[in-house]
């Protein structure tokens, strides 16, 4: 499609014109053709090609994470050159390989002979490599998010800027990258780091201050009459700490939302905007994400509560008891889709890869799988696991109100539904291992890591460095959670990578710049 610099719509015009442009995620998929994901919406047509699903052949999708790059050319934009690029793929001294960028995307471009011009990088998922970054004069785009992507991502954009303002003021080239290319210069397939996630649960303590406390399973006061709230201290300082210690993702989970209205915990969303100016880092944001009528009788959808928490700044939401109550909605209309829920609204319009559902499972221990007839058993394998009664099979019944109430749903079930219905990731926790530091219940998570194709998060129970390996692998969860352990600064986030990098995981290193 040949742009017209005069006759089309101002955009067209503004590239047509090679105005320097940088285009981030569906920024980048929009300059192509078309795409599977918006069938009969023709794109912009710059760069030749359709967007298409992966396959889910061998990874889950979406893709959610930290991936290489394999760059095919220099490009002063990626602050890549053939020999700066090896430096790219080089293990760093947490064994990490190589530089990372966050991704987070269901659909990508492939290369082809009519778009390989175009090829500044690719990155490989599912089994074979995508577009991650393109360029032609001063119109570039990414399908990495780089204001996701720590200080490499910042300084990326800064770099943009700069080139940006020279190309305005008149200097030709600021922009330009090398000669296309046939291929990459590297040709090692990149691979998607395993996620280590900070997480916050987050709640007004006696005094009304909103801090960030930990349960152990589930109780957040101190032990003894009158305990108080724990407070292990301020949401954005906390999530600023975890940032610079080479944390992944941040979540921050309110956890007495089920108690008040939360877009009435205006505190949240000032949380979210301070964590997003200083943390570069996918920020997760749960807790009383559902439809509901405020204090003044407003009515307000799941999408209004997840649009607010998305412009303060949250990637993701994360849907706890409402997603249960989807789940038995779902069974009861006989497995099928209202297009009401939560999940299902807020996928619809952000994409299934911003919607996480958080489970809250516990264990209800059964002598032998026939006493659950109608329930997903599972076996456990850790003596810690048995029941009281020596029981090595329980089923997992999802819980809602933050672990108070149980649902009589189980947990498999639950996952199922939750696909069916458009979540692109879940965070499993486990009100039974919740603060023990016994490690992960490997047994659940890769119980649902068999039972679904999204990406799934592991939490509850992390107690030292080994737990994540031990928990990557034996199951492949693409991330791994924690609070307690981190806010008490008894294992460092750098202990927890290099206790990765030694066992020979996937992850990204902690100094990323
Ligand atoms: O039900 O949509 O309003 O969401 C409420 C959210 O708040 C849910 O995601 C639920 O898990 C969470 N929540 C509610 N009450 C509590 C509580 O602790 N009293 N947090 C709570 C549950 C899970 C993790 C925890 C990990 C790691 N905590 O946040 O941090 O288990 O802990 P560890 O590493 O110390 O073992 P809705």
């Amino acid at each position: 499609m040949i742009l017209s610099p005069t006759s089309a719509p101002l955009h067209r015009r503004y590239l047509a014109a090679d105005r320097p442009f940088l285009g981030i995620c569906i920024g980048l998929q929009t300059l192509f053709e078309s795409s599977e994901e918006t069938p009969g919406v023709a794109g912009l047509g710059v760069i030749p090609g359709t967007i298409s699903r992966f396959e889910g052949r061998s990874a889950a999708v979406p893709q959610i994470g930290w991936n290489g790059l394999s760059p095919w050319r220099s490009s002063p934009l990626l602050g890549v050159d053939e020999a700066a690029c090896r430096a790219w793929s080089a293990a760093d001294d947490t064994g990490a390989s190589g530089k990372k960028l966050y991704f987070v995307h269901s659909f990508r471009a492939a290369v082809t002979d009519a778009n390989r011009e175009w090829v500044v990088a690719t990155t490989d998922y599912d089994g074979s490599p995508f577009i991650a970054a393109v360029q032609r004069g001063n119109v570039a785009a990414t399908q990495f998010h780089p204001e996701k992507s720590g200080e490499l991502g910042v300084a990326l954009i800064g770099r943009f800027l700069a080139a940006a303002t020279r190309v305005a003021a008149g200097e030709e080239g600021a922009l330009a990258c090398g000669a296309a290319a046939a291929g990459p210069w590297v040709d090692a397939p990149t691979r998607l780091a395993r996620r280590v996630v900070a997480c916050l649960d987050v709640r007004s303590n006696d005094d009304g201050d909103l801090v960030v406390t930990k349960g152990d399973q589930y109780d957040v006061r101190e032990k003894g009459e009158g305990g108080a709230v724990r407070n292990l201290g301020l949401p954005v300082e906390l999530a600023r700490r975890y940032y610079e210690e080479g944390a992944d993702e941040v979540c921050f989970l309110n956890i007495t939302a089920f108690r008040e209205m939360p877009l009435d915990e205006q505190p949240m969303l000032e949380v979210l905007e301070g964590a997003a100016a200083s943390a570069f880092v996918p920020l997760t944001v749960g807790g009383g994400i559902r439809d509901y009528t405020d204090s003044a009788g407003k009515s307000w959808t799941s999408l209004d509560v997840a649009a607010r928490y998305f412009r303060a700044g949250a990637d993701k939401i994360s849907v706890g008891s409402d997603a249960v109550r989807a789940a038995q909605d779902y069974y009861a209309a006989g497995k099928t889709c209202s297009g009401a829920s939560c999940i299902e609204q807020v996928a619809r319009v952000y994409g299934s890869q911003a919607v996480v559902v958080s489970v809250d499972p516990r264990r209800v221990y059964v002598a032998s799988p026939e006493d659950a007839p109608d329930k997903h058993v599972v076996a456990l394998t850790a003596e810690h696991r048995f029941g009281p009664a020596g029981e090595r099979f329980a089923w997992y019944e999802c819980t809602v109100r933050g672990g108070r109430e149980g649902s009589g749903l189980d947990t498999n079930a639950l996952a199922k539904a939750c696909e069916a219905l458009g979540a692109g990731e879940l965070l499993i926790n486990c009100v039974d291992e919740d603060g023990q530091k016994r490690g992960f219940d490997v047994d659940l998570i890769g119980d649902l890591c068999a039972a679904v194709g999204i990406p799934v998060v592991a939490s509850s129970g992390a107690g030292t460095p080994e737990h994540f390996a031990d928990v990557f692998k034996a199951t492949r969860a693409e991330a791994a959670l924690a609070a307690g352990i981190f806010h008490r600064r008894e294992v460092p986030i750098a202990a927890v990578k290099a206790g990765l990098g030694a066992a020979g995981v996937e992850h990204r290193g902690v100094a990323d710049a």
